[in-house]
């Protein structure tokens, strides 16, 4: 697939410490994006990275209630991007930022889809964790923003708090119309 350089935008769906191997909300295999992702920005001129950038009493927590062990708690190691990110390129949007209220997609709250319109952006691929989560509410929140989708779907990793659940995410983006694509294969 021929990226165009003007219309097409790489967004990278939380690329961080907590979610990969060691982290506090390991995703399994969760570092195998970052080599792929890597590959990928090299043929993009748009690139966004969003990042899960919670307060240390976020709601989503077990301590308050919430289904999560604490992570991406804003300005710690977790919440780093993974070392291995080429990020300098990058446009960065945190999410779920407050308190009181979780948001899985990078569109939430954030000012994502004004960014992608204002640069003219009509296609998104994206990659990254966790794809039952966070990359399955961004690629969705996409497509009702008008914009096709390309899930890069060797550059993403899953949760699978149920055994499946990745795979259903996958199938879900892809009944709403996105189309799946290797990262390996863009050029
Ligand atoms: C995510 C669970 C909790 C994600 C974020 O990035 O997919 N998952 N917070
Ligand atoms: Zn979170």
């Amino acid at each position: 697939m021929k990226i165009d350089l003007d219309t097409d935008a790489l967004i990278m769906v939380d690329v961080q410490n907590d979610f990969c191997p060691g982290g506090a909300l390991a995703v399994r295999e969760g570092d195998q994006v970052v080599k792929l992702l890597n590959h990928a920005q090299k043929l993009f001129r748009h690139i966004f990275a969003t990042r899960d950038w919670h307060p240390e009493d976020h709601s989503s927590f077990m301590g308050r209630g919430g289904p999560w062990p604490p992570h991406c708690i804003q300005n710690t190691y977790g919440a780093k991007f993974h070392p291995d990110l080429e990020i300098s390129r990058a446009w960065v949007i945190s999410k779920a930022t407050e308190r009181d209220k979780d948001a899985y997609s990078g569109f939430q709250e954030t000012d994502l889809e004004a960014r992608l319109k204002r640069e003219g952006i009509k296609r998104v691929f994206v990659g990254g964790l966790a794809t039952d989560y966070c990359v399955r509410d961004t690629a969705l929140d996409a497509l009702a923003a008008g914009f096709e989708v390309v899930l890069l779907d060797d550059a993403v990793r899953g949760v699978d708090v149920k055994p499946g659940d990745s795979k259903k995410a996958v199938d879900d983006v892809k009944s709403k119309g996105a189309i799946l694509e290797k990262a390996s294969s863009l050029e």
